[in-house]
């Protein structure tokens, strides 16, 4: 099992550098979520994992395995089909694990991989193993509950709201459980850590050596990108330089990502040569209107 995922991480273009002649493809299948950041605008995608004040598309299983066929056909190089968004990918579970099940039926060579908050990990960590899942982000913005409560407005967990550090322990706590029990198993997991400065940018190489301690596989040290009308709006810039400062010193303690994209939940196409658009909904229907 560990082999095999070896072999698929060869072929991740997220996970593997050398991988970029490969391509993913995100279905976005999952408009909900269940916790609230204090950097999101919900009328966007979700910011943990793609670039903000992008709206996506929102499919059903079943449309995602149309698209999907339309992808592969034009696209041989497509090795990834993953679920980021445009909410929480376990948030809405029943509908990520249909289009999984319905895409491997179809390709069961695909790489499939999540992004989630964590919350619901401990949940859905058997459904995640039998789905054949081998890759899996979680983001994690802070270890300690103090620095979490700053970042996390809500938690919202079996009916129950919570927030400040009473919902951010909580969340931590399914996070590390989550992503100790995956990756004892043979999950290849990456912590993604949105840089927010002056409230955990002092933290970084905490969160880095906690969640190594925990199996993490990489960390993906992102910047905030502030979206309007959200409590972070105002949060200073980091530059590349700076982002990299941060990447360069925690990558002594565990292997770090320097080619994120930040890409959109419907996202398409080799990193960095993104092809979504030509596959969206609309251009799909304006091609077969002019065709005709
Ligand atoms: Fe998508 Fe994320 Fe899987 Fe990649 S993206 S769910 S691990 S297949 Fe990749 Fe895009 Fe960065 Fe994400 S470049 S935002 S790290
Ligand atoms: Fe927004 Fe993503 Fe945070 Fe949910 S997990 S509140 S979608 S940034």
């Amino acid at each position: 099992m560990f082999l095999d995922r070896a072999v698929k991480t060869k072929k991740h273009p997220c996970f593997s550098k050398s991988a970029h002649n490969y391509a993913r493809m995100h279905i976005p299948v999952a408009p909900v979520c269940n916790i609230s950041c204090n950097y999101c605008n919900r009328k966007y995608d979700c910011v943990n994992e793609s670039r903000p004040g992008v709206t996506s598309e929102v499919l059903s299983p079943e449309e995602a395995l149309a698209k999907f066929r339309i992808v592969k056909e034009k696209m041989p190089e497509l090795s990834v089909v993953g679920v980021a968004g445009p909410g929480d990918s376990l948030a809405n579970f029943p509908e990520t694990k249909k289009s999984i099940q319905l895409i491997q039926a179809e390709s069961p060579d695909m790489v499939f991989c999540l992004s989630t908050n964590g919350l619901m990990l401990p949940e859905y960590q058997e459904d995640i193993l039998q789905l054949g899942i081998s890759h899996l982000t979680i983001t994690i913005n802070a270890v300690n509950p103090r620095i979490g409560a700053k970042i996390y407005a809500q938690v919202n967990y079996q009916g129950v709201s919570l927030s400040g550090e009473e919902g951010a322990t909580l969340l931590l706590d399914r996070q590390l459980k989550g992503l100790e029990y995956l990756s004892a198993r043979g999950i290849v997991c990456k912590v993604n850590i949105l840089l927010l400065k002056g409230i955990n940018d002092s933290h970084l190489e905490e969160v880095v050596q906690v969640v190594k301690k925990h199996g993490a596989y990489m960390t993906n040290i992102m910047p905030l990108i502030p979206v309007k009308g959200t409590r972070f709006e105002d949060l200073p810039l980091s530059d590349g330089k700076e982002l990299n400062n941060f990447r360069r010193k925690c990558s002594v303690h565990l292997k770090q990502m320097y080619h994120c994209q930040q890409c959109r939940s419907d996202a398409v196409g080799c990193l960095g040569r993104d092809r979504s658009l030509e596959f969206s909904d609309n251009y799909i229907k304006e091609r077969e209107v002019s065709s005709r």
